[in-house]
């Protein structure tokens, strides 16, 4: 059976509504909606070896890493994710970022080919991971494309030029999402290594944007809140339903969201960090 009542027994479906009804919510409305998934992938051993473009190395703690980014997973089911966490890759540093790999929309995921030679050996268990929910669609060299500098708002995906997206990875992006209802803008950006390092994504057409890495005039009538000057890092949160996730070293930024009426959670994020990563790129979360 297809459509939504094919969905009825899924065992997304369930686990949500036992966790609606663990928390004493009522379930009646639930049946129609359709469920959340996050794919994460465990930290890898090699972070410490990890690619870094515009930090220097400092020591990363494996130990603390993996708890902050099992709280990490925890916050995701919290705020009604289904996490699919895949288990590790030893010999691959950078696996735990999955955001970079590919681009899951509407109707097609687009696995990424890296900027980052190291990094593209990723996108083999990326796409055995997003197959079973969408049909996939590749992007090939001479192409370039991280996940971490698409930026979708709407039916609009605005693309940073990156060290590590290429004119090539854009137009391929381009040329796959253009049947699906995507419009695709190329947008500059500077001192930081991806777009949503600089901008992202805190509400439904509001943007939450470090103006000195990216010219937010590109985003059109979006609502920018501004970082907090002090904090030219916090531009990297996540929204995941109605709370956006704020790394717990940029409190002034989180007021600055609350003081809009935007929800947020505070979430330890210092290991990760230290590999030049942020919240969202330790996700990849769409509708099943
Ligand atoms: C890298 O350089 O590829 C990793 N060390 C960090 C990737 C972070 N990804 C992201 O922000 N989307």
């Amino acid at each position: 059976m297809e459509g939504p009542g094919a969905r009825l027994n899924d065992p997304i479906f369930v686990r949500l509504e036992q966790r609606a009804r663990d928390h004493g919510c009522d379930t009646g409305n639930m049946r129609p909606m359709r469920a959340e998934v996050a794919i994460t992938r465990q930290v890898s051993p090699g972070i410490v070896r990890c690619e870094l473009t515009h930090l220097d190395r400092r020591p990363i703690d494996l130990d603390a890493a993996r708890a902050q980014h099992r709280a990490y997973e925890e916050r995701l089911a919290d705020l009604g994710c289904e996490v699919r966490s895949l288990p590790p890759e030893p010999d691959l540093p950078d696996s735990m970022f999955v955001e970079d790999l590919a681009v899951v929309l509407d109707g097609v995921a687009v696995i990424a080919r890296s900027g980052a030679q190291s990094r593209r050996p990723e996108a083999e268990s990326i796409a055995a991971a997003l197959e079973s929910f969408r049909p996939l669609e590749h992007v090939v060299a001479p192409g370039t494309l991280d996940g971490g500098d698409v930026l979708v708002v709407g039916r609009t995906l605005f693309v940073g030029r990156s060290s590590r997206t290429n004119p090539e990875g854009t137009e391929q992006l381009q040329t796959i999402a253009t049947p699906h209802g995507y419009t695709v803008a190329a947008v500059e950006m500077s001192e930081c290594l991806h777009l949503k390092s600089a901008v992202t994504r805190v509400g439904e057409r509001i943007l939450l944007a470090n103006r000195a890495w990216v010219d937010t005039d590109a985003f059109g009538c979006a609502e920018i809140i501004e970082v907090d000057p002090t904090e030219p890092m916090a531009a990297n949160a996540l929204l995941v339903g109605q709370t956006v996730i704020v790394p717990a070293a940029y409190p002034r930024t989180r007021e600055r969201l609350e003081a809009q009426g935007i929800a947020t959670v505070a979430l330890d994020i210092s290991e990760v960090t230290k590999a030049e990563g942020g919240v969202t790129c330790c996700s990849l979360i769409f509708e099943a």
